[in-house]
């Protein structure tokens, strides 16, 4: 059995969910719902952060106790993915205590073989980051990410020598050049090692200066580095399933993130694993920013789209349309209203809903909705045959590759055609008369099938709006992705389509209340 294990990061709870976050998810469940249609088992994980200097200092500016303010703050994730529809096999809060447990296991397992250490410690500490910053990444004498100076702080801590692990974390990337998506975020990181400048990784925090996290087991003085407990997350949600959940996926594990995420996920999180003796995940996928305007959208800038205000405006499948679309993954976007209405209104509006609409009018007007034999095949039929043949190949395989946009444009590039098509072939016209109706019912059949490979190739990208092409044309979705068209098996002559629907209204900015910033 093939089986496909993606994880998004579990993201902090410091503010509710936004257009970042979701996007990340977007291509999780993107890539889980790809894989399934290919018969490929899947599994999903996410989940929230809820440890460390950056909670327990929110919840003390809301006066609150941190794990009240967790238990009120990680529903509101929760409930955005489950509202928007994505997929999630298990959702891990941090103050699980059976992810408390799995943590406080490893680093015991870590501490037993000798990788933890007792030492002191003067450093300039960011709680941005929550990390110890080096002199050289300071730019200005801020922190680079978080444009403030790091304080300087001098304690006793625990630290795990990650140093012993760096050459071999080197190795595996040298030898696994896909194991770091794209390629330029790996050789960042080749060089990150290569630089000789990381150092062995603090890993607790004395509870004098913080007590919001999980103890160590060897000293109940401390607690753990939020970072160490947080990548426990992508073994924890799998064993919350069972060991032989944990066997059978860990060994697929893709770790989808944005940029900012990337040194602890391929520097921190493989050295912890060879440390626990665990197999190295298989790739880390790595995406771009949305932006607005030249900065990043961040809870911190407080210039965030809401994924539930966009759901609700817009539809769900809009703004995956839109998101998948427009970002190039692995680059960064930007985000502004004008360019999403535009969007939705060319290629949803006009060019899917338009030819769903206009075929199904069509096959109700001319024949009470009943599907016609098809007519021996004209060169522009071929044509339009040939158009679909090639957005299934093509589709599939751009999805494999990332390029979630490419994919899209080469189901667009076949829409297009089949929009041609009508307008070249003139149903309409040719219905007036009446010798000419086997050839308009041939048409439509053919415009038909135009329909089922394109629901069949969204049902990855546009879930909800693959299903309802499906139950407007009246059939099932294929069980597995085909691999050929196979036209003129989906409609039995005589099969009912239903009339159409508006799959997506036409945004009008002008009219709409346009999404909160
Ligand atoms: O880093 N554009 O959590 P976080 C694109 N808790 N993606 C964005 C984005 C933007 N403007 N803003 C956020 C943490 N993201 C840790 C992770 S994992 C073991 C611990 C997405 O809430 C993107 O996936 O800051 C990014 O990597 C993540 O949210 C950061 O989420």
């Amino acid at each position: 059995m093939e089986r496909f294990y993606v994880t998004t990061p579990i993201y902090y709870i410091n503010a509710e969910p936004h257009l970042g976050h979701t996007y990340t998810m977007v291509v999780a469940d993107t890539l889980a719902r790809f894989y399934r249609a290919k018969g490929v088992e899947t599994f999903v994980v996410t989940g929230t952060d809820e440890h460390g200097d950056k909670i327990a200092a929110i919840a003390a500016a809301h006066g609150e106790n941190p794990k009240l303010y967790a238990d009120r703050m990680s529903p509101l994730f929760q409930q955005a993915w489950q509202e928007c529809g994505f997929l999630v096999d298990q959702f891990v809060r941090t103050t699980d205590p059976r992810h408390e447990q799995l943590v406080q296991e490893f680093l015991q397992r870590v501490y037993d073989n000798g990788d933890i250490y007792f030492s002191r410690y003067a450093g300039l500490y960011c709680t941005g980051c929550e990390r110890f910053l080096t002199e050289k990444e300071l730019v200005g004498g801020n922190c680079p990410d978080h444009k403030r100076p790091p304080e300087p702080i001098e304690e006793e801590n625990y630290f795990f020598r990650m140093t012993r692990y760096l050459p071999a974390v080197q190795q595996y990337f040298e030898a696994h050049p896909d194991a770091i998506y794209p390629e330029h975020y790996r050789n960042e990181v080749l060089a990150m090692l290569a630089s000789g400048g990381i150092g062995d990784l603090c890993i607790s925090r004395p509870k004098t200066r913080l007590d919001w996290g999980i103890e160590l087991p060897f000293d109940r003085r401390y607690v753990c580095y939020v970072w160490f407990d947080a990548l426990i997350s992508y073994v924890s949600g799998l064993k919350m399933r069972g060991d032989d959940t944990f066997h059978a996926f860990w060994p697929t594990a893709h770790h989808v993130m944005a940029k900012d995420i990337l040194k602890p996920h391929a520097i921190f999180w493989p050295s912890m694993l060879l440390a626990l003796r665990l197999p190295l995940f298989r790739r880390l996928l790595i995406h771009g920013y949305w932006v607005r305007g030249e900065a990043k959208m961040s809870k911190s800038l407080g210039n965030v789209i809401r994924p539930l205000d966009m759901k609700q405006q817009f539809g769900i499948d809009t703004l995956r349309y839109f998101l998948l679309r427009e970002m190039a993954f692995g680059q960064d976007a930007s985000f502004n209203e004008d360019a999403f209405a535009a969007r939705a209104n060319a290629d949803l509006a006009n060019g899917l809903g338009n030819l769903a609409s206009r075929v199904l009018s069509m096959q109700q007007r001319y024949f009470d909705g009943q599907v016609q034999p098809l007519d021996p095949p004209t060169a522009a039929d071929d044509d339009l045959q040939g158009a679909f043949a090639q957005a299934l190949v093509e589709v599939p395989e751009w999805t494999e590759q990332l390029a979630f946009h490419r994919a899209l444009e080469a189901l667009w590039r076949a829409l297009d055609h089949a929009n041609k098509y009508v307008v070249d072939t003139a149903p309409f016209t040719l219905a007036r008369e009446r010798q000419q109706l086997p050839r308009v019912g041939g048409i439509l059949h053919r415009l038909l099938e135009c329909l089922y490979t394109t629901a069949t190739l969204l049902a990855w990208f546009l879930p909800e709006t693959s299903q309802k092409i499906f139950s407007l044309l009246g059939v099932t979705a294929p069980v597995r992705l085909p691999t050929s068209l196979g036209w003129g098996e989906h409609f039995p002559i005589g099969h009912r389509v239903q009339p159409p629907i508006t799959l997506f209204p036409r945004i009008d900015l002008q009219k709409e209340a346009t999404p909160r910033a």
